[in-house]
């Protein structure tokens, strides 16, 4: 049987990982079995290759790279978790996933976007998610919630965050035109709203998909 695979995606700030957390509580209350992962990372090998993306020291790389890169961190992820955990019939929360390719590398590096759509099908060996909640914030609040979490000395905490506005904005264009071509499975959101808005919007579509606990899948019954 086939899980349920949901992706949060957004700009810098706009709460994606404080929703994805909320929504993971919501579902193991209900009593589903449920595992969150994120993109870059989620696994030993893509952690390392994380590191290396974010790191500020590395504002030389190159626009090809760094999608290969994103690209191997994928192919791992999908490869140990997302696969499996699928197969499995569980539930799968994911902290971004191949739109964020489409929007950071093809909109705002420029990077040909039938190159990502080829390299994003083969990472991910066709996993699409079934439902993907892309939290759209203007930048400037997204960047300012960045900056309040961190010390007021502090330079930009990686590579990407310390890119000019207009990239950012360009990112959102991308979010955006995702979110209109594939309007069943992008839901777009606006994330100006407080937490519990955008949680109680959440739920509700998530729990409209999943159907009753007892039948959905990824629901573990009382006597596992
Ligand atoms: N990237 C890429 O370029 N290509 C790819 O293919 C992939 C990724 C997969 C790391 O991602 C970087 O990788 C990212 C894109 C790039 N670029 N950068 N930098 P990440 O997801 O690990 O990092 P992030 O986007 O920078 O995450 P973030 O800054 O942690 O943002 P967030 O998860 O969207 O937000 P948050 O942590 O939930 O909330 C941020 C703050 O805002 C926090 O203090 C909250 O309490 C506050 N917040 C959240 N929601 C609200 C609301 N509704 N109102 C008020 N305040 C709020």
């Amino acid at each position: 049987m086939r899980g349920f695979f949901v992706t949060f995606e957004g700009g810098e700030g706009s709460g994606k990982t404080t929703q994805l957390k909320t929504l993971l509580g919501h579902l193991r209350s209900a009593g589903r079995d449920v595992v969150e992962t994120r993109d870059p990372g989620g696994t030993a090998i893509g952690n390392q290759i994380r590191g290396l993306l974010l790191d500020g020291e590395n504002a030389r790389m190159d626009s090809l790279t760094e999608l290969l890169l994103y690209e191997a961190s994928r192919a791992q992820l999908v490869q140990e978790i997302v696969q499996p955990v699928l197969a499995a019939g569980r539930i799968l929360l994911c902290d971004r996933f191949t739109d964020s390719t489409v929007a950071y590398q093809g909109y705002g590096r420029g990077v040909d976007l039938d190159l990502i759509g080829r390299l994003n099908a083969s990472a991910a060996r066709g996993i699409r998610p079934d439902l993907t909640f892309f939290l759209d914030l203007d930048p400037v609040v997204g960047l300012e919630r960045v900056k309040r979490r961190l010390a007021p000395s502090r330079a930009p905490r990686d590579r990407l965050e310390g890119e000019a506005l207009a990239f950012h904005e360009r990112v959102r264009q991308g979010f955006r035109a995702l979110a209109a071509t594939e309007p069943e499975r992008v839901i777009a959101l606006d994330a100006v709203q407080s937490l519990a808005e955008l949680a109680a919007e959440i739920r509700r579509r998530v729990d409209a998909r999943l159907g009753p606990a007892e039948a959905a899948p990824g629901t573990r019954r009382r006597s596992e």
